[in-house]
């Protein structure tokens, strides 16, 4: 079996999406998602431009070998651009190889662990009442765990904050639809973590009041504290028994999480913007983190996951695989056989594909009583309608990005 020819399809169904797809002689193709959401053309260009006339003539079959070639043979190791492309060739080549063996691939991978893949949603709200409803709204639509993010006082808006229906964002999607904004500029967003760290135990206390003390919890800092910072809120946090929390600093410098270890034992979750193990070995081997964020199209695809994850066993350090839209169907699919097969899953993100997603990317997977399943399709269970996909165009978009008051460049 030998690969004939790879395409880079780029659509852009209610957001952007670079998808891989792969096709061998006897006419089998695999799918893999290679979104970098705000830098998606550069993924586009470096399949494109480097990788895909290297794929031509290849055997399908050897998914370990070609992605030590991809990986090894460019030099220019490990970063969010190169470990998504390479992420797009390993997930394509996973769903062939499940077709031709006319299996899903979480067979390939073991099999199921488990029934299902626990999910949480993203509530929120611009104030107290706005927030109950966004929770209500989603444990009806079955989810039994929920992220809550919300609005801050004398603060505009903010990270994972919904905008209501009335000013929603250009495509009448809510606001943590998806964060990216179509436009030919970021959007500023002023912050202040001061304002930030009094206002969000309150809330917290809020929901413990309105909804008691077992619905599971979840919160994003999303890499806007210091270490110090950090450490408090988990701290003031703990009374509320949070299940995690996320990216409470950024952890490029993975030491810094020693400190919050050091004074909270709210659980601390890590790592979608990690693109390698490397990124991850202090952190697990030294127990500052309780669950794993990477996603499969940022982290070079499954084989490398699924090593991460088999790493993380040993520290009982569990998954919580990162799942918003700017992850395409093809790549939650992908993390969905992965997560179905490990033994030490955690949560799985869940932020669903909007209609017009759905209907470019046909997916096995299906999200039922709050939990997830891959399905049963041979491979990963996702077919891309390639008409449905030109009636999309790529539209730019960016993420927004931050400033304090002072005008300083912070973390978003
Ligand atoms: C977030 C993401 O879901 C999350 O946990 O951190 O929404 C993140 O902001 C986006 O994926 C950025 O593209
Ligand atoms: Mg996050």
């Amino acid at each position: 079996m030998r690969i004939v020819r790879a395409d880079v399809i780029v659509t852009s169904p209610s957001r952007n999406f670079v998808t891989l797809k792969i096709t061998a002689d006897d006419g089998v193709t695999g799918l893999g998602d290679a979104t970098l959401n705000g830098r998606e053309l550069a993924v586009a260009a470096y399949l494109r431009d480097h990788v895909v006339p290297l794929l031509v003539g290849k055997d399908p079959a050897r998914i370990e070998d070609t992605w030590q070639f991809l990986y090894r043979s460019a030099y220019w190791r490990r970063g969010p651009v190169t470990m998504a492309a390479i992420a797009a060739v390993d997930m394509a080549l996973w769903d062939i190889k499940g077709k031709v063996a006319n299996l899903p691939l979480y067979q390939l991978l073991g099999g199921a662990c488990r029934t299902g893949l626990r999910a949480y949603g993203h509530a929120s709200g611009a104030s107290l009442p706005e927030l109950f409803d966004s929770i209500r709204e989603h444990m009806a639509a079955g989810y039994t765990a929920i992220r809550v993010q919300t609005a801050i006082p004398g603060l505009g808006a903010v990270y994972g904050v919904a905008a209501s229906a009335a000013s929603a964002g250009a495509g009448g999607e809510r606001y943590d639809y998806d964060p990216a904004q179509r436009g030919a500029q970021p959007a500023e967003e002023a912050w202040d973590t001061s304002a930030y760290l009094r206002h969000v135990p309150t809330v917290f206390e809020a929901v413990r009041g309105e909804f008691g003390p077992e619905l599971p919890l979840l919160h994003d800092g999303h890499h806007r504290m210091t270490p110090i910072q950090a450490a408090r809120l988990g701290k003031v946090l703990e009374p509320y028994d949070l299940f995690w929390l996320e990216d409470c600093t950024p952890a490029e410098n993975q030491e810094a999480l020693r400190l919050v270890r050091q004074h909270t034992i709210t659980p601390l979750a890590i790592g979608e913007v990690f693109n390698t193990i490397w990124d991850f070995q202090t952190l697990i081997r030294e127990q500052l983190i309780d669950y794993v964020r990477a996603a499969v199209t940022h982290f070079g695809g499954v084989s490398p996951l699924k090593k991460l994850v088999d790493y993380a066993a040993q520290y009982q350090v569990r998954s919580g695989f990162h799942g918003p839209t700017d992850i395409s169907p093809v790549g939650m699919a992908a993390q969905l056989h992965l997560g179905l097969a490990i033994h030490n899953f955690g949560i799985q993100e869940y932020m669903p594909p909007s209609a017009a997603a759905s209907a470019v990317f046909r997916h096995a997977f299906a999200f039922v009583g709050g939990y997830l399943h891959p399905g049963d399709v041979p491979g990963l269970g996702v077919e891309l309608d390639e008409a449905a996909a030109g009636q999309y165009p790529y539209q730019q978009a960016y993420l927004p990005y931050a400033r304090l008051r002072d005008g300083t460049v912070h973390d978003w």
